[in-house]
């Protein structure tokens, strides 16, 4: 996909929130994207933009809390949220997390869904479970987006991809995406199908 391809034309960094009282004034759409660390989130949202370095990269994990805003079009935000599921963070940094994390979720009026990033090769495990659950709980709308699909032959994709929907479907309102943020596969049928629709609604 080529940069400015998409129905996202533009990408302006914001800024980086690290506590509620320093969020932003809210746009009329809001976006925003969770995974476990390591999973390409900033990998993906690069994809997204169509652009190879906006969003950092990590090669290991880091214990970055804030999360990011990106205005999108000068009228929308995507929320670049801090990764979860660290084995190594220490109890006191997860609370702080979790806090900023659910404040912001259940007060963001515009919010209108967490793009939930798993790994292909690992399919959904409890904590993931955990979150699309408590973005239910909350009436936040999870789409699922399985990443690194470039890592697996299609058979196994389609074998994780089955097991997956067996503890997913009943929950979620569209299918899972497989996508790779590496080869770009996958990801401009999911910015048609979720991300483009409530861009386009702003100017209709
Ligand atoms: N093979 C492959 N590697 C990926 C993909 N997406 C991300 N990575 C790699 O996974 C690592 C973590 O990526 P990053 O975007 O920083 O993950 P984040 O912690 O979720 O933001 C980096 O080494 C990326 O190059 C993908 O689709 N395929
Ligand atoms: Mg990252």
């Amino acid at each position: 996909m080529e940069p400015g391809s998409s129905c996202i034309k533009d990408v302006e960094f914001v800024t980086s929130v690290y506590s509620l009282k320093e969020l932003p004034a809210e746009l009329p759409v809001e976006i925003a994207f969770a995974g476990r660390s390591n999973v390409g989130k900033s990998s993906l949202l690069n994809a997204i933009f169509g652009r190879r370095k906006y969003v950092k990269v990590s090669s290991r994990p880091g214990f970055t809390q804030s999360l990011n805003f990106f205005l999108i079009n000068r009228q929308a935000y995507f929320v670049d949220l801090p990764g979860y599921g660290y084995a190594k963070a220490p109890r006191k940094v997860i609370q702080k997390w979790q806090k900023l994390i659910e404040g912001y979720l259940e007060e963001r009026s515009t919010l209108k869904g967490v793009v939930c990033i798993f790994d292909i090769r690992r399919g959904v495990d409890e904590l993931d479970m955990g979150l699309i659950n408590y973005l239910q709980s909350i009436k936040v709308t999870p789409w699922v987006v399985f990443n690194k699909a470039d890592k697996l032959s299609s058979n196994k994709i389609r074998a994780n991809l089955e097991r997956a929907r067996l503890l997913l479907l009943p929950e979620l309102s569209l299918p899972p995406f497989v996508v790779s943020a590496k080869t770009k596969k996958g990801v401009s049928q999911f910015l048609e199908q979720v991300i483009c629709p409530l861009l386009e609604e702003l100017n209709s």
